[in-house]
């Protein structure tokens, strides 16, 4: 498969945001390198190599503390390039794995030990083939002892249909970019409210407000209209939501966002010292750093 990325932007600007000390950039990917960590063959795109060192390099520039790094569809249930990143970055990195229901016990442990503390379940048709909901149940069962959670990633369109399953799970469950709203559609319309409740009923469900740069009509670099959006979710769940650069942006067509404007979003969707300490420390820390 020949490569389909763009480049990430190898010179981001310094942010304005100075983010609190401890902050944690919980939502970033490593890829490859490919000759070190190949892709996985069913894999729907090929990104480009984004290592951990540069990764790292990134995480100290824009002033974070910590990353969590999610395991992305191109490199399927292979998690080896992740829990390398995990075991170089000296305590500094947690992980969100991808798992079939072949994994073992003794992986699962060996995982954890790595710094993995959840597993993903991908529900966007571009990105993945359908698994069973009963496999995925399967497997959630399996990681609940070891105290992970779930993070999952859908269309709000999908959200009625998987409404069921995602409310039975037994775990926290973290939603990725806040479900992917249709921004153009009005921020208190029948579809964000839908997502809006699933929060409110069910307090184990937390969301990522990351991403304006997917989720945005408007563009670069100010990502207006994404803002109601994720500005609603903070100041209503502000106990209950994360957000990360989404570094190196795999999948991006229309552009390469600069991360430190991405980090001069922050300041507008979550307002206050109290608001920014609690979705960049407090609560990351709650979930990935307990012990
Ligand atoms: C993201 C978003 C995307 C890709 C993946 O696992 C993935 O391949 O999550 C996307 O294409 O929207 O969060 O990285």
């Amino acid at each position: 498969m020949d490569p389909d990325w763009l480049p990430f932007n190898p010179n981001p600007s310094k942010p304005a945001f100075k983010v609190p000390s401890g902050a944690v950039d919980a939502h970033c990917h490593v890829f490859g390198p490919a000759a070190q960590f190949p892709f996985a063959s069913e894999r729907k795109y090929t990104p480009c190599d984004a290592s951990k060192d540069q990764l790292f390099g990134l995480r100290d520039f824009l002033g974070f503390e910590r990353n969590v790094i999610v395991q992305a569809t191109c490199h399927g249930t292979d998690n080896r390039a992740l829990v390398d990143a995990l075991v170089h970055s000296e305590g500094r990195a947690r992980g969100v794995a991808s798992v079939d229901r072949n994994v073992t016990d003794a992986d699962l442990r060996s995982m954890h030990e790595a710094g993995v503390r959840g597993t993903r379940f991908n529900f966007v048709r571009r990105l993945v083939d359908f698994t069973p909901r009963e496999v995925l149940a399967e497997i959630a069962s399996r990681i609940a002892p070891l105290g992970w959670h779930v993070v999952v990633y859908f269309e709000a369109q999908d959200l009625p249909e998987l409404w069921d399953f995602f409310t039975t799970l037994p775990a926290t469950v973290v939603v990725d970019h806040m479900g992917r709203p249709d921004v153009t559609k009005p921020v208190d319309g029948p579809e964000f409210e839908l997502f809006v409740r699933l929060m409110r009923e069910h307090p184990n469900i937390w969301s990522k407000v990351s991403c304006p740069e997917r989720l945005s009509k408007s563009g670069p670099p100010t990502y207006d209209d994404v803002v109601p959006f994720a500005k609603r979710i903070v100041e209503t769940f502000p106990n209950h939501v994360l957000w990360g650069t989404d570094w190196p942006h795999p999948n991006m067509k229309s552009h390469m966002p600069d991360d430190g404007k991405l980090v001069d979003f922050l300041p507008r969707i979550a307002t206050t010292p109290e608001l920014q300490r609690k979705l960049l420390v407090d609560n990351p820390m709650r979930l990935y750093w307990t012990d």
